[in-house]
């Protein structure tokens, strides 16, 4: 479903009312955020990684939980440029696919780890890198901005949602 500017201008005010229970700003921005296109989302959660990059470390992600998510992650390496983004946008949208479906049965934060992970496998250009000089849509900028607003936890908490959305899980299908 799309949103136009209009309406998720309209949904991100009532994010940013912080007047309310602080869990509604968690609610309304990740509502927010899953009404831009798949593009712009990918967009989002690369511009929130390269800002959140330095308060994540490296061991907060753990090891342990990527090994979950490595079959996964060397498929996605092994695949073009082109392939590569294809499967990121197949997340975002929750197409049916086989990749989409192994990425349904991991834990949360290991869906955290696995984002984190492709971030810097985009670094270091072994997945598709983000076009030099890109430029964020309107309505991709304000959710960023949103989610700039909130607190540490809060942002966690956007982004554990959002990527716990995102695949599809092959259990709720039987
Ligand atoms: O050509 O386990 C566009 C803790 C345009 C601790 C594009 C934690 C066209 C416990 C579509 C834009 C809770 C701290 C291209 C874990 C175009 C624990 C492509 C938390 C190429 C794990 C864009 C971890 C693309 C956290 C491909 C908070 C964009 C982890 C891709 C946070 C963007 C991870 C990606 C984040 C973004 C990862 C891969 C924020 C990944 C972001």
């Amino acid at each position: 479903m799309t949103f136009t500017s209009d309406a998720a201008s309209t949904r991100l005010s009532n994010a940013l009312n912080y007047g309310s229970q602080p869990g509604d700003a968690v609610q309304s921005t990740t509502a927010v955020f899953q009404s831009l296109s798949p593009d712009d989302q990918l967009a989002v959660l690369w511009y929130a990684y390269t800002e959140m990059g330095r308060s994540i470390t490296p061991a907060a992600t753990g090891a342990a939980r990527l090994q979950l998510a490595q079959g996964l992650l060397t498929q996605i390496k092994q695949m073009s440029y082109a392939e590569q983004l294809n499967v990121m946008r197949d997340l975002a949208t929750q197409k049916n696919t086989p990749i989409s479906r192994s990425y349904g049965i991991l834990s949360n934060n290991t869906k955290l780890a696995f984002w984190y992970e492709l971030s810097e496998l985009m670094v270091k250009h072994l997945v598709v890198p983000m076009p030099v000089g890109y430029e964020f849509s309107r309505d991709g900028m304000q959710v960023l901005e949103a989610i700039k607003a909130l607190d540490f936890g809060q942002q966690i908490s956007v982004l554990r949602q959002v990527v716990a959305d995102m695949g599809v899980d092959p259990f709720s299908e039987c």
